[in-house]
């Protein structure tokens, strides 16, 4: 007999995932779910994505990493709330580990969470988190054959990043391949190429985010003028395992 342990796990990740979903709609917040390998850049894309934006929208950050602190530090080092999580081995981040992290934060402070998943291109892509968007960074010296090794990622992701496009130069990257590739996965998904450490291309990355963002403050603000109650620790209390 052959037992199908996958099902289960899921299933209660999903459970729990639609409960963050219901609290966070309450709050009106925008929780971004980043993807990536290890070292594709996602703690400098979240910097720099905090350069642009922090002006406009009140930002936080939950870091998943398998251990450590150091990039949960990069973050508080700007002034910016961050909550880590270490999964002590897990490739992944599941919704109930988002929930606990989220009883952290003060939602009611908040516009924009954004969450850097575990480093892995596989196993973030099945773990719904309750989160508006998934977007997944692919860096210029992996290759631009990624689609094809690993299309799951693509297929899931609301946006591509294509990061360190300031080493295009020294590697050998086919970016109308990778473009292609990506196309035919998702088609009409929108690519930006970006250097995160050097800036280029950054800004209109971070327009698509804030115009996101934005939508979720304007909901939240017609609600309240509305004269309709956002959700308390009641509902908070309400989210649970099962
Ligand atoms: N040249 C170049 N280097 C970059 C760029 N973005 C990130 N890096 C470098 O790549 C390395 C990894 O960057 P991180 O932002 O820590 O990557 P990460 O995906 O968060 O890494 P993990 O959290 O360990 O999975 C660092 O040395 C960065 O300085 C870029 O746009 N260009
Ligand atoms: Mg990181």
């Amino acid at each position: 007999m052959k037992l199908d342990v996958s099902k289960p796990l899921l299933d209660l990740n999903d459970r729990c995932a639609r409960q963050v979903r219901a609290l966070l709609d309450g709050h009106g917040v925008f929780v971004l779910d980043l993807m990536a390998s290890p070292g594709a850049g996602k703690t400098s894309t979240i910097l720099a994505t905090i350069a642009h934006l922090r002006e406009r929208f009140r930002i936080a950050v939950i870091e998943g990493d398998i251990a450590s602190d150091v990039d949960s530090v990069r973050i508080k080092e700007q002034g910016i709330p961050a909550v880590q999580i270490n999964t002590g081995g897990a490739c992944h981040l599941e919704s109930q580990m988002i929930r606990r992290a989220l009883d952290v934060l003060d939602l009611d402070a908040l516009d924009l969470v954004i969450i850097e998943n575990v480093g892995n291109l596989v196993c973030p892509t099945d773990f719904y988190l309750g989160e508006d968007a998934k977007v997944m960074i692919l860096s210029v010296p992996e290759g631009h054959d990624k689609p094809l090794k690993y299309p799951g990622i693509f297929q899931v992701s609301s946006a591509v990043i294509l990061n360190k496009i300031d080493t295009l130069p020294v590697f050998d990257f086919d970016e109308q391949a990778f473009r292609e590739g990506v196309e035919q996965l998702n088609p009409g998904v929108p690519v930006f190429a970006l250097s995160a450490t050097g800036g280029q291309g950054v800004e209109e990355w971070a327009e698509w985010l804030a115009e996101r963002v934005a939508k979720g403050v304007a909901e939240r603000a017609s609600k309240e003028a509305a004269g309709a109650s956002v959700p308390t620790s009641v509902q908070r209390e309400g989210v649970s395992d099962r």
